[in-house]
């Protein structure tokens, strides 16, 4: 048995504050094998990280420290701060060196998207790529038994599937101020994405093949949630909640049939659901979806590898309309294949899409070993020994992206429904967290009735 002090690194509250799920899972699978976790989250702790850190380490003595990774940098090529969270994260890692010589264990998204980079970048020993539960635990046992390894694990070939997922370990006091900030929690259905887009990360963090948690496992874990914390919003966090098999409408089904009474809201892939579908998700709880709409018209679609084109994503808007469920689509532009021409028929089409939220980012953020790297490296965008550790965009070369941001800007000029530069909706949204607003907020703009004030 060990002593495992897990640590959340994240601290933005940007454009909300997330539940440090991943910690909650690693948490979980570590505490089933019998070892001993204290989960500590930073950003629960803002006022007084260092001390907090200090004192988790010297009173709970762990053998071994875990930290999570959950962003590199906004992916936004026009946020302001320009924040690059790794920075922190270093600080973090120092400060942890002067008080222990326990060896420290990197996870999480950020890390699994640039694990050679960032462990030696953090300079810390170990490293582990994907979904840490069963690889965390086996890291564990050999470094325990003396036995010598690799300093990152990479994936298994054979990933946790159906009946081996755990249910996250959440803390008391963590839901109780991750909901009352963010008026939700979130909880993961499924892991993997089968679509092969050319900018997207996500396959790299959790494999391409689905996997299913069954919706039995699901729903419990939402009972369990609901009467424990009596928590009844929800983001599933899936990269895709609707699969194409329909497992989603499975989980849907046995949530009304187990009357679980949770609003929920999901990323939707804006193909393959009918309006019968929408009803039943919607009686099931579903409060509003984000749509990964991702470009504005059928050349660039085609230019980021998308299957379908903007027709779907306008009858998708308009079934959503029909079925009176609030939708934000996110757009990027300036990607592949991106001209004035698209610049000027993407804006025509996002005009078309009515009563939903848009918010559009200007370049697409180039993560490694996905195509989009490698276009980049094609077109001369960068150079090919470029790291990638630092925030760094794709913007197609027959574009220029000055004139691009000022029409965009010109096109959502006075319109509460469109943001552009993203910025632009986290101030809005700012406003209305400091009238104690809490959850998505972009629905208000949609539907007022949506609103939820937080409990005091
Ligand atoms: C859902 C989601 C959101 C939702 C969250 C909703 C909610 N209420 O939780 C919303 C829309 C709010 C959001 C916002 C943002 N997101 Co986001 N999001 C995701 C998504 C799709 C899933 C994250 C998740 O919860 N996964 C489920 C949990 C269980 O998995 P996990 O954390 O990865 O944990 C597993 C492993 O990583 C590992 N692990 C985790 N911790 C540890 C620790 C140790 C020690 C070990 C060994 C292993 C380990 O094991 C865990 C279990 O298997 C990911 C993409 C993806 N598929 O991962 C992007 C992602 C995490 N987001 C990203 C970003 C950038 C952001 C924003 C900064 C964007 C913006 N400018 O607004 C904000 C930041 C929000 C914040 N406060 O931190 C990036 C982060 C990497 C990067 N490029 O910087 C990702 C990877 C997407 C991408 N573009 O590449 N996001
Ligand atoms: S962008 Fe969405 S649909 Fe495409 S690969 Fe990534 S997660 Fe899958």
């Amino acid at each position: 048995m060990s002593r495992i002090l897990l640590i959340s690194s994240n601290t933005t509250t940007e454009p909300l504050p997330v539940y440090p799920l991943g910690m909650a899972l690693i948490a979980s699978s570590l505490v089933q094998n019998g070892h001993e976790v204290k989960q500590l989250d930073l950003l629960f702790n803002l006022e007084n990280i260092s001390s907090s850190v200090t004192c988790s380490i010297l009173e709970f003595n762990p053998d071994f420290i875990g930290i999570s990774i959950r962003n590199i940098d906004t992916v936004d090529s026009l946020s302001p701060s320009n924040t690059w969270y790794l920075a922190d994260v270093k600080v973090l890692v120092e400060h942890i060196r002067k008080i222990s010589q326990k060896p420290i264990i990197l996870g999480g998204p950020a890390f699994s998207i640039m694990p050679e980079q960032i462990l030696k970048f953090l300079d810390a020993d170990f490293g582990i790529v994907g979904e840490g539960e069963i690889s965390f635990n086996k890291l564990i046992d050999t470094i325990s038994a003396g036995v010598k390894t690799k300093k990152i694990i990479y994936p298994f070939k054979t990933p946790i599937t159906q009946n081996g997922f755990f249910s996250p370990l959440y803390e008391k006091e963590l839901v109780a101020y991750y909901f009352d900030q963010s008026g939700m929690l979130s909880y993961q259905t499924k892991r993997g994405c089968p679509h092969g887009c050319n900018y997207c990360s996500y396959p790299l963090i959790e494999g391409n093949k689905l996997r299913n948690q069954s919706p039995e496992f699901v729903v419990d874990n939402l009972i369990r949630l609901k009467k424990n914390f009596h928590v009844d919003t929800l983001f599933f966090t899936d990269s895709v909640f609707n699969d194409r098999q329909g497992h989603y409408l499975t989980i849907a089904e046995l949530m009304i049939k187990k009357k679980c009474n949770i609003k929920w809201a999901a990323y939707f892939r804006p193909e393959h659901i009918k309006q019968n579908d929408l009803k039943l998700l919607k009686n099931s709880g579903l409060y509003a979806m984000e749509v990964g709409s991702d470009a504005a018209c059928d050349v660039t679609l085609k230019g980021i590898n998308k299957s379908f084109n903007f027709e779907d994503i306008f009858s998708f808007n308009e079934n959503c309309i029909k079925a009176k469920i609030p939708c934000a689509h996110f757009f990027m532009f300036g990607g592949p294949k991106e001209t004035r021409a698209t610049v000027q028929e993407g804006l025509k089409n996002i005009d078309r899409l009515k009563k939903c939220a848009v918010f559009v980012f200007s370049g697409i953020r180039i993560l490694p070993k996905t195509g989009l790297h490698k276009i980049a490296v094609e077109e001369e965008i960068i150079s090919s020994n470029n790291d990638l550790l630092k925030p760094c965009y794709y913007v197609s070369p027959l574009v220029d992206k000055n004139w691009m941001d000022i029409k965009i800007k010109e096109a959502f000029h006075k319109k509460k429904d469109r943001f552009f530069p993203p910025e632009e909706g986290q101030m809005r949204m700012r406003a209305l967290k400091v009238f104690g607003f809490r959850g998505l907020l972009w629905d208000m703009a949609i539907i007022p009735k949506n609103r939820k004030k937080r409990s005091l």
